[in-house]
């Protein structure tokens, strides 16, 4: 199988609701650059990343697939894809400009994308490829009912209805309002509302600080929460170490974070007890099934965060021993071949060959934007 040709995209599809906020975004769009790639063999590959939907920048992504990574994986032969992840990754003009950001963002669509193509010559789904088995549980989590721009009526709401009919065992709130004190009475009134036998995370997106911040964060451990995620800002490793230190409430944190260094960083400091790859932020499936490596060689569990909104890090999910949890968010299920299926806050497998990725061509045309 060799790399014939690509072609990129630039997708954006509207959240629920029309808005949705955490302490520090605000989006009405979930966007999706992305590529497709073709080979000789009549086999396409789909790879996308996780963004804000802004175009301008959404561009910058996808210029940096078609007009720098192009020519390197043209002609390519698909037999290794962690030597054409090196080939990219560590290309000396390319690692002079960025070594993180767009460039990576860009190499996890097309690190994705061959991840699809080497599962779909393989007719088997992708977690069957990375030596995945039946049997495993991997429980979605859901996201999508606890935003901050929500009144506190309608997160109770979302809550119940998420865990009380749709059957979730574990769901996340936003936290990070201006004033903590609502932080803490909307906690409560989570908590109250779903009972003790469901996990409730928390995500404060890197808005607090330090020594500010503590009280709210020591509070937390009242409530049972799961885990307190990105509480201080995304880069400050001895701030989260020192953190950890400070409070009962374990610290999730990763999703901002763009290679395994970053992640080396963070481990062995001790300031992570959560560990959350994305593989559309990392450079990719490869990447992201690194950060798993040595995540589990710290005795460390591992909850990606969802950017493809779980889409094709199910796979990486079912294969990985260290994962047994996964963000969910139903933004984009709706544009795949193959849609992800939840049942009773349970993931089933996928089962069509591939990494789950494949794009429903009406889809692809509603949410589609200009490159
Ligand atoms: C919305 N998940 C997150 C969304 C989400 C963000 O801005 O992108 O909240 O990525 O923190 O854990
Ligand atoms: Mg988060």
């Amino acid at each position: 199988m060799i790399i014939s040709s690509l072609e990129t995209f630039i997708l954006h599809v509207p959240v629920t609701r029309n808005r949705i906020a955490d302490s520090t975004h605000s989006i009405t769009h979930w966007g999706m650059p992305g590529v497709k790639i073709y080979t000789d063999s009549g086999h396409v590959g789909y790879g996308f990343t996780g963004t804000h939907a802004h175009l301008a920048s959404d561009r910058l992504i996808t210029d940096c697939i078609s007009r720098c990574y192009a020519d390197l994986l043209i002609g390519e032969e698909l037999t290794n894809i962690r030597e054409i992840w090196k080939k990219i990754a560590y290309n000396p003009p390319l690692q002079w400009v960025g070594r993180a950001g767009i460039t990576t963002m860009a190499l996890a669509a097309v690190d994705i994308a061959l991840w699809d193509l080497v599962s779909k010559y393989q007719a088997e789904p992708l977690w069957q490829t990375l030596g995945g088995r039946h049997g495993k549980k991997v429980e979605a989590y859901n996201t999508d009912g606890g935003w901050l721009n929500f009144s506190q009526d309608m997160l109770v709401d979302d809550v119940k209805r998420l865990t009380q009919e749709d059957g979730y065992k574990s769901i996340k709130m936003k936290v990070g309002k201006p004033e903590r004190a609502e932080d803490i009475r909307r906690v409560e009134a989570v908590r109250n509302a779903v009972g003790e036998d469901i996990s409730i995370m928390t995500d404060a997106n890197g808005r607090w600080r330090l020594p500010d911040d503590l009280e709210t964060l020591s509070l937390l451990k009242d409530y049972d929460v799961k885990w307190i995620e990105e509480p201080l800002w995304h880069d400050d490793v001895s701030g989260h170490r020192d953190l950890a230190n400070q409070i009962e409430t374990p610290i999730a944190l990763g999703e901002m974070l763009y290679s395994l260094a970053h992640f080396n960083e963070f481990i062995s400091s001790g300031g992570v007890r959560y560990v959350q790859p994305d593989a559309t932020r990392l450079g990719g499936i490869t990447e992201a099934l690194d950060v798993c490596d040595i995540a589990q060689k710290m005795g460390l569990p591992v909850t990606p965060h969802a950017g493809d909104m779980a889409q094709t890090q199910i796979h990486m999910s079912i294969a990985h021993p260290s994962i047994e949890l996964l963000e969910f968010i139903p933004w984009i299920t709706h544009c795949f071949e193959e849609p992800l299926n939840i049942d009773s806050g349970f993931f089933k497998f996928p089962e069509m060959p591939g990494a789950g990725t494949t794009l429903k061509d009406e889809f692809m045309e509603k949410h589609s934007k200009k490159v």
